[in-house]
């Protein structure tokens, strides 16, 4: 059961007074970040209908009620631990557990766990001014569901740093609240949380294809031999997928609204005449965040990559589907571009595994993108939406200094530069949006005219429910 210090905590926090001491420092200067970068205009006088865990079990992680933002319980939950579990990849495979940190594995864990950790108060900065441009009460408390989560999921990490990092760690935890998205001197780590997020399509798409990426870095993390990293992200996925729900649904009531609105404009009519958005915006915005979150991978051939393997700090998401377990002279096929052509070449399997999981993630999205593709074949459309290939728009890996359409055919960089917003978003594209969502909707039970209303509402209740409220 979760603890109702001022703390929420499973992990017996008053046990550790010195750690409990360090986290309460570090509390209210979360909560001030959380003021100043959180979502602007909801922290004071609103109520949002919002799921707080109060225990991991399957009954307590999904309770419900209005909180005022700055007071969410953000806290320190970890699934619980498998009994006598062992090393399931690399070098030490079989091997119990550790639940300290290793001293030579220290540096590389410290920076896993802070890479993963900037990225969560980097998204909350990111989507800070979605609230004013919300097109329903329901997606504004869906937002705020996935801001609230981001916020915690930040607590988690920055538990482990404290935890098992000593002075190190609290010096990260302190930057963790320092860098800031799109920062010019102060950047977020990873590229993808630099990008500003500020109309509904974005969100969507970061949901759908970003947090995504949240999901099979957390499998993969959730695999290590330190038991308390596996714990914690093992908690945090079953928050992760309502963030991937909230983005797939969107996309999914956009691409509905417009294909009613296509019927109703005559399908040759170009449906942003009457305030819905096309399906070639949707798929450059699709083209976007893909490969976008394809880089949050990493590069195709890496070192680090099978060193956090070797060592056991970082496995394949399902690792235990897989047959071999330490994966020592094993190979993976992969295409080089080279002198403008493709060749397949062998790597050893451990330097590729960031392109083992990217395919993961490309399997994950595809079946995504399948789903969409049925609503637009139900309305008869023949139009489809599909991901880019691999190469297209790279800045992270082997082809990020060559020039790819989304086919995945190359191009010359002065080609690519002439076409690009064939594919990706222009600036017009971005003014179009932010001017059908100047206006938020924020009447219980109406939509933008760009996004038709989800099939149910949160937790049973009826979509005209008043999700965020402002207090009487
Ligand atoms: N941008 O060996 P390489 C989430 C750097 S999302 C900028 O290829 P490696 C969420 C790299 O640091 C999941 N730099 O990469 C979603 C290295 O630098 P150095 C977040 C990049 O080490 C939505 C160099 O390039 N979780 O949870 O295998 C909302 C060559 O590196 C990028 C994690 O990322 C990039 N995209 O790193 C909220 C898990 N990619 O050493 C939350 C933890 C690489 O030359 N992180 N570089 O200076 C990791 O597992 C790994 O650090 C990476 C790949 C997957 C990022």
């Amino acid at each position: 059961m979760i603890s109702a210090e001022k703390i929420p905590n499973n992990v017996n926090l008053s046990s550790n007074k010195r750690l409990q001491r360090a986290l309460e420092h570090w509390q209210p200067k979360y909560i001030q970040w959380w003021r100043d970068m959180g979502p602007q205009g909801f922290q004071d006088y609103h109520q949002v209908y919002v799921r707080t865990a109060i225990s991991v079990d399957p009954e307590g992680w999904a309770h419900f009620e209005y909180v005022k933002l700055p007071e969410y319980r953000w806290g320190i939950f970890l699934a619980d631990p498998t009994p006598d579990r062992r090393i399931g990849f690399g070098d030490f495979f079989g091997q119990p557990v550790w639940q300290e940190v290793p001293g030579e594995f220290r540096n590389q864990l410290r920076r896993l766990i802070v890479t993963q950790g900037d990225t969560e108060p980097a998204s909350v900065e990111q989507q800070r001014l979605l609230g004013q441009r919300c097109p329903s009460l329901y997606d504004l408390r869906n937002l705020f569901q996935v801001n609230v989560e981001e916020g915690r999921h930040l607590w988690a990490m920055v538990y482990l740093l404290h935890s098992y990092f000593g002075r190190d760690g609290r010096d990260e935890a302190e930057e963790l609240l320092e860098r800031q998205s799109g920062n010019r001197d102060k950047p977020r780590i990873l590229e993808a949380f630099n990008e500003p997020i500020d109309n509904w399509l974005d969100f969507f798409m970061f949901t759908m294809f970003t947090d995504r990426d949240g999901k099979s870095q957390l499998m993969s993390l959730s695999e290590s031999s330190l038991d308390p990293l596996s714990r914690t992200t093992r908690f945090m996925l079953t928050e992760e997928a309502h963030h991937m729900f909230v983005g797939e649904t969107g996309v999914a009531r956009i691409l509905e609204r417009t294909c009613e609105l296509m019927k109703q404009a005559g399908y040759s009519e170009d449906v942003r005449k009457i305030g819905g958005i096309d399906i070639p915006t949707i798929q450059k915005h699709l083209n976007q965040w893909f490969s976008l979150s394809l880089d949050l991978h990493g590069g195709e051939v890496s070192s680090n990559a099978a060193s956090y393997f070797a060592n056991g700090l970082k496995g394949r998401a399902k690792e235990d589907t897989f047959d071999d377990h330490v994966v020592r002279d094993a190979y993976y096929h992969m295409e080089f571009f080279e002198e403008g052509r493709p060749v397949t070449k062998e790597v050893l399997m451990r330097n590729a595994m960031n392109e083992v999981l990217r395919d993961w993630y490309v399997g994950d999205c595809a079946a995504g993108v399948t789903r969409w593709n049925k609503i637009l074949e139900r309305h008869g459309m023949s139009d489809r939406l599909r991901l880019p290939d691999r190469k297209f728009n790279r800045h992270i890996g082997m082809y990020s200094g060559f020039h790819f359409d989304p086919n995945g055919a190359p191009l010359s960089k002065e080609e690519f530069e002439r076409r690009q917003h064939e594919w990706l978003p222009s600036k017009s594209d971005s003014e179009y949006l932010l001017s059908i969502m100047a206006e938020p909707v924020y009447e219980p039970g109406k939509f933008a005219n760009y996004i038709a209303p989800p099939r149910r509402g949160i937790n049973q209740l009826p979509i005209n429910f008043e999700y965020v409220r402002t207090e009487a």
